[in-house]
């Protein structure tokens, strides 16, 4: 690996590593190193996204619109989807009873930001309330509900929203209607009935059905298609299709693109609503790279579909992701790891949208310190800060020249052979933010001289 040795003191000697070292690394040594942050120089994905005419969305939690999370959510992206704020369990747990403070936030902020706010979402099967899915009633009951419900929830927010998620979720796997409470009681067409009391209710936002598994060509895809097709041919206001693409790393459908081109082709507006690509924990280098090539293939395929609106993430940073707790085992899914660094999927999007990352030229240090020193012993540390890049595992090497032995280390796995040492972080101190720094320290033998040692970071 490339390295520039910059900073030389009698007692410290720091290693700068260059990013194209840093990914390189990140690739052949198998270790889990982010790719860069995002530089000064870059630009955020939103404004690439501005550029090209697209959406880069992300679905968020009202509560944490603060701190790193809301200058992320605020800074990056264009368009926002309340994770959970906006589904009928929330807003009217009670009937009769409204909570609209964590939509309204959402809303709030997204205004204050510039951004557009997707609906999710209004007709669904989950995520309903207890009084509404124990009740027994009438088809009419059913229908008043279900259109009383669009008008109130739409109505509240009539021209704020760019968009509605108006019914989620329609299919069964080999493509036939869910048994659902909304189909059972009213048949395929509440599908009709919603739409068109969404747009009755704000004329202006664009209303959607929204679905998972229908990404590639396939029996369910196909249905949804149909339905489009029926619905276009009936005059019932439809003006898009959601591909939500909660997606398994390696199984990106080879079909996507046609799929969005198909649907575009019938006059409507396909969107990628709820990006994520699961891992298998813990993920490693190499699944992080590939997870990454995976964002960039389906970035890639909306922004080459004209009527594809654009690509929102089902949360941004791993800290805020569904997946660990519905899959256990699972996760690493979103662009930006739980302590906000970017991961490799973050550049894949950017460049996707037409940036370019910028490497930053000094980004993870390294620096060798003796800081304690008698006849025979020494106390020793390293510290590693990263400015302008952060890492999710670390390894540090260098090779005594006078004989020097290590006896002990601390919050560090070292290992001596002959003159070389290689120490790797501990299962607690493997990220370092972007910004931040980790030290660790061990104790060591020395006779004649205790030279510093050149350090590698990689
Ligand atoms: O992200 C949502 C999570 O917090 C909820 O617990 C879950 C309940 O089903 O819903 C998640 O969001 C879903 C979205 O509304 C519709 N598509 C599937 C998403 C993941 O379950």
């Amino acid at each position: 690996m490339r390295s520039l040795r910059t900073g030389s003191t009698p007692a410290s000697r720091v290693t700068r590593v260059l990013t194209g070292a840093l990914t390189g690394f990140a690739l052949l040594g198998g270790l889990l190193l982010s790719a860069p942050a995002a530089h000064a120089a870059d630009e955020p994905l939103r404004d690439l996204a501005d550029a090209k005419g697209k959406v880069i969305g992300t679905a968020v939690t009202g509560s944490k619109l603060t701190g790193t999370y809301g200058e992320i959510a605020a800074r990056e992206f264009n368009a926002l989807t309340p994770g959970n704020a906006m589904k009928w369990a929330s807003v009217e747990p009670a009937r009769g009873s409204f909570d609209w403070a964590e939509a309204d936030r959402i809303v709030d902020f997204a205004e204050a930001n510039g951004q557009q706010v997707r609906g999710h979402t209004l007709v669904w099967h989950s995520q309903n309330p207890d009084w509404l899915t124990n009740g027994t009633w009438t088809a009419a009951e059913l229908r008043r509900l279900m259109t009383d419900h669009i008008a109130t929830e739409v109505g509240r927010y009539r021209g704020r929203l760019a968009t509605w998620d108006v019914v989620n979720e329609p299919f069964n796997e080999d493509g036939t209607y869910r048994q659902t409470l909304w189909y059972n009681g009213l048949g395929a067409d509440y599908i009709a009935e919603a739409l068109t009391a969404a747009r009755a209710a704000d004329p202006s936002a664009k209303l959607y059905i929204n679905d998972y598994n229908v990404e590639g060509v396939n029996a369910k895809s196909t249905a949804l298609y149909n339905l489009v097709r029926d619905l276009k041919a009936r005059g019932v206001p439809i003006d898009g299709v959601g591909l939500q693409a909660h997606l398994i790393l390696g199984q990106v459908p080879s079909t996507l693109q046609q799929n969005i081109q198909r649907f575009a082709d019938l006059g409507v507006d396909v969107a990628i609503t709820e990006l994520d690509i699961r891992i298998d924990l813990p993920a490693d280098s190499a699944e992080l790279a590939q997870q990454a090539a995976e964002y960039r293939q389906v970035v890639n395929a909306c922004v080459a579909v004209d009527r594809c609106a654009g690509v929102t993430v089902w949360g941004f940073t791993d800290s805020d992701s569904w997946i660990p707790d519905t899959f256990p085992g699972q996760g690493a899914a979103t662009p930006y790891d739980e302590n906000y660094a970017p991961k490799p999927a973050y550049h894949a999007i950017a460049e996707a949208l037409g940036g370019t990352t910028t490497p930053p030229t000094d980004a993870c240090t390294a620096t060798y310190s003796v800081v304690n020193q008698w006849n025979t012993g020494f106390t020793g540390q390293v510290r590693i800060a990263c400015d302008g890049a952060a890492l999710s595992s670390w390894k540090v090497g260098w090779s005594y020249g006078a004989g020097q032995q290590i006896t002990q280390a601390w919050n560090a796995t070292c290992n001596q052979s002959g003159a070389t040492v290689t120490c790797s972080n501990a299962s607690y101190n493997g990220t370092v933010p972007d910004g931040g720094s980790v030290t660790f320290g061990f104790n060591g033998t020395w006779s004649g001289s205790n030279p510093v040692p050149v350090v590698t970071l990689g």
